[in-house]
């Protein structure tokens, strides 16, 4: 198994057909100011490093960003504001995604998201978090990351439910997600995990200063700070 061979099955993926049918809607009638280009449409792999010591775990491709661009956090307002924090803290050689052939390379970080198709409104259904589980608890395998920086409520409760899936030792109740929370949970093979909240890199966060780029940067540099 390998990171190429589940991007492969990944991209094919038609099992939840409302975000199937949302994100080949908005492909065909784009946003006017992206009219000249061709829109990616299908599920977005995760982005980065391979063997990643963290993992940054969104929520779902934004239509207009990812669903274009297919790079996870690319093209929208959440990636730039991620992707500079990166680069200020030395997880990214450039601080900008633009599109998935520019030269962005991230080192000892990935993102991915807990589902793949753009969802309405930015908001998956129950059903479709369960259906796309499988492809966030396949990458944590392969990536094998320490930390998971966890953007928002949405991508905490995902993880987690995916982790118990996996057999990890998720305590009861959930732990509540949390800017700054911290939660370490092992696997019963010895492996550790240690979760770190943050709140979603979204502009309803970003423009209202509740998450500001010093916040977001001192998350990733505890997030080395706990790789290490
Ligand atoms: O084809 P590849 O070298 O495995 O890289 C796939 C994709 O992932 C490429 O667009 C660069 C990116 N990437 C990265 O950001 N950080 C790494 O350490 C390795 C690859
Ligand atoms: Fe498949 Fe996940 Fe997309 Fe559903 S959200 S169609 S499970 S890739």
């Amino acid at each position: 198994g390998s990171v190429a061979a589940l991007d492969e099955v990944l991209v094919g993926c038609r099992a939840c057909p409302r975000l199937v049918a949302w994100r080949e809607r908005v492909a065909t009638e784009k946003r006017a100011s992206f009219r000249d280009e061709t829109y990616w449409g299908r599920p977005v792999p995760g982005f980065g490093d391979e063997r990643a010591a963290v993992l940054v775990v969104g929520l779902a491709p934004a239509a207009h960003g990812a669903n274009r661009t297919g790079r996870m956090f690319t093209g929208d307002r959440s990636g730039d504001f991620l992707f500079a924090s990166m680069f200020r803290t030395g997880f990214a050689n450039q601080p900008t995604s633009v599109s998935a052939d520019d030269d962005l390379v991230l080192t000892g970080i990935r993102v991915t998201a807990p589902v793949r198709c753009a969802p309405p409104a930015n908001k998956p259904t129950p059903t479709e978090r369960r259906t796309c589980a499988p492809y966030l608890g396949r990458e944590l395998e392969l990536v094998g990351p320490r930390v998971a920086v966890v953007l928002g409520a949405f991508g905490w409760q995902a993880l987690l439910a995916t982790l118990t899936d996996q057999g990890w030792a998720v305590p009861r109740p959930r732990p509540v997600f949390g800017h700054g929370a911290e939660v370490r949970v092992a696997h019963p093979d010895g492996r550790s995990l240690t979760l770190v909240g943050c709140f979603h890199v979204s502009q309803q966060n970003t423009f209202t200063g509740r998450l500001t780029p010093p916040m977001l940067d001192a998350v990733l540099l505890r997030a080395r700070e706990l790789a290490d």
